[in-house]
């Protein structure tokens, strides 16, 4: 049972909410919010109190008290109704997304026309928020996993977000005095694709200044725990963060610990208990004397109970406890493995950044090849043309000598129609380097249908990549509905790569369907479609999502030496 102090603190919080952006008295909005925070924090709970009582916590005036009565008597605040009436109930729910807030949700009402939460998603899609005033960069983003934390999807977050966040924190809170270690562990640190909660650990002898620092940061908007060891937050963006602080010779039973998956942990206790040992977050003991045996790294709690160290993308119990013991851990694809990208856009099609711009980002990631695979013509939005394609084409050639180290490639993103179809007759399709092609369009067929729409664009010679196989957005669109076995097959019998599309709303083929596929003999390949320079960088969650489904560099086409990949890219021709 929630408090009374909580309901009240809402309702107090919304009535200041709607009176600031009715920028009716600014003061009086102050007013509310204070006497909000003040119920909230008040450590009796109020539920029975009276007038007399309700006047002597800090800030209630009696026009604020007298609403606070009626609010425990009737469940209601006939003036919060009002007011909630001038404002389209959609606005409404905007100015609850945490990180937003009722000013700028009222930005966005009178300048964008935006009137509920659907309505702003589409318009941080289309990008529409940036350059207005109190809107920056990272804001539509912010927004974005606000919005993700209101609506559920379990309360979870993308693991970009979360990665983001926890990188932040760990520079900050790594220079506090006594911090000697910082990491994050949980989810995050086995790279899921969305994120519960961040859970960080500490080493330190003294917990207390970075208890404090954590507690007192500027992007905390709520403190749910402060303990001695422990604490917990909820940020500006609506993300909730754990903070444990161990002494440092603990250090790596309780990463182990932390890092989970909770069925993985389950896994290995038994291990443990089965050599008479026991494992908890402080380390590995005796059973019977409860002597101390490891507890400093992860990997002498491993060794001790006959275990490689086993890395945190695998830690699900799928397997890897098994392939532990029988020494067959694959040895997992890594970011440096990754020779080139294969799927990326410019201008000339939707993206943001010129040819010229991508390439340069391209060569200082140090890229032995990369492919520009602007949409095809039947996305009719994009307006694409053949002469625009072959002037694309010339043009990167004419670039080729700039980057001796670095291969171009001349490609495109095709378009799969509903028969299973591609943009442009044969001969046309012949002059690209590499060609992806992807579903944007008819999501919703039978299943059977769209089996064979897949399998028969895998069958065209001219297809090398099937471009995020799925076509799902995380929390947004749901995975189209096709036969896996079937597609996975065909990919495998036509040499056709299956793509792991690394944009972390997409993170298609999932880590489940990527360890399901490699069964099949499929090649896959980690791209990342950026339309922009820094979404270059999004590689390193196609990879470990690579690594969730047990990848090694050699089931990957852009893990490859070129010559290897052309053979590939020929087709079996
Ligand atoms: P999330 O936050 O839902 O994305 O997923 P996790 O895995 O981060 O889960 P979380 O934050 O509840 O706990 C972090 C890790 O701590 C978890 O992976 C394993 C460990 N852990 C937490 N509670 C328990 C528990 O009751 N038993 C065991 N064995 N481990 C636990
Ligand atoms: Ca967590
Ligand atoms: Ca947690
Ligand atoms: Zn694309």
């Amino acid at each position: 049972m929630p408090r009374a102090n909580d309901a009240v603190e809402a309702v107090l919080q919304e009535y200041a909410d709607l009176l600031s952006i009715l920028s009716e008295d600014p003061f009086k909005a102050r007013a509310y919010e204070k006497a909000a925070r003040a119920v909230g924090g008040y450590p009796a709970d109020i539920a029975d109190f009276d007038l007399k009582r309700i006047l002597e916590i800090p800030s209630v005036g009696r026009s604020i008290g007298e609403k606070i009565l009626e609010f425990l008597q009737t469940g209601k605040i006939a003036a919060l109704e009002e007011l909630r009436a001038k404002i389209p109930p959609g606005v409404r729910e905007m100015i609850r997304i945490p990180g937003l807030g009722p000013k700028r949700a009222i930005v966005l009402y009178r300048e964008l026309g935006v009137a509920s939460v659907d309505e702003l998603l589409r318009a941080i899609d289309e990008g529409r928020l940036a350059g207005l005033r109190g809107f920056g960069p990272k804001t539509a983003e912010n927004i974005r996993a606000g919005i993700e934390r209101l609506r559920g999807a379990g309360g979870r977050v993308l693991l970009s977000v979360a990665l983001d966040l926890a990188e932040s924190l760990e520079e900050r809170l790594g220079r506090v005095p006594g911090v000697e270690r910082i990491a994050h562990a949980g989810s995050l640190r086995r790279m899921c694709e969305t994120i519960g909660d961040v859970d960080l650990l500490v080493a330190s002898r003294d917990p207390g200044p970075v208890m404090d620092a954590f507690t007192t940061l500027p992007d905390v908007r709520q403190v749910l725990a402060k303990g001695e060891t422990k604490s917990s937050v909820v940020t500006e963006a609506g993300v909730q963060v754990d903070l444990r602080v161990v002494p440092p010779e603990v250090w790596g039973a309780a990463l182990l610990y932390f890092t989970g998956s909770k069925a993985h942990n389950i896994r290995i206790r038994e291990i443990a208990v089965r050599k008479g040992l026991k494992l908890n977050e402080y380390g590995l003991f005796r059973a019977k004397s409860g002597r101390l045996v490891v507890a400093a790294t992860e990997e002498e709690v491993y060794e001790r109970l006959g275990l490689p160290w086993i890395p945190p993308t695998l830690r699900e119990d799928r397997g890897e406890i098994e392939a532990a013991l029988e020494g067959t851990l694959p040895a997992l694809v890594t970011e440096r493995d990754i020779r080139g990208d294969l799927h990326t856009h410019t201008n000339l099609t939707d993206g943001l950044a010129t040819l010229e711009q991508m390439l340069e980002a391209a060569a200082a990631r140090r890229y032995a090849y990369y492919a520009v695979t602007d949409h095809a013509p039947n996305l009719a939005m994009q307006r694409m043309t053949d002469e625009k394609m072959l002037e694309q084409r010339r043009r990167l050639r004419g670039l080729q000598e700039r980057y001796p180290k670095m291969t171009l490639l001349h490609g495109s993103e095709l378009n799969i129609d509903p028969e299973g179809g591609v943009d442009w007759p044969s001969g046309f399709l012949e002059g690209f380097d590499v060609c992806v092609a992807s579903i944007h369009s008819h999501f919703n067929q039978p299943k059977d249908v769209m089996t064979r729409r897949l399998i028969r664009a895998m069958e065209n010679p001219h297809v090398h990549i099937i471009g995020h196989p799925t076509a799902r957005l995380i929390g947004r669109r749901e995975p189209i509905d096709v036969d896996l076995d079937e597609v996975f097959r065909a990919a495998a019998r036509t040499g056709t790569a299956l793509e792991i599309n690394a944009f972390p709303d997409r993170l298609d083929l999932k880590d489940e369907h990527i360890a399901w596929a490699r069964r099949y003999g499929v090649r896959f390949a980690v791209n990342t479609d950026a339309h922009a320079t820094p979404h270059l960088d999004v590689m390193r969650y196609g990879v470990a999502t690579a690594q969730r489904g047990w990848l090694t560099k050699d089931e990957i086409i852009n893990a490859w030496p070129l010559s290897r990949l052309r053979r590939f890219l020929r087709k079996g021709r």
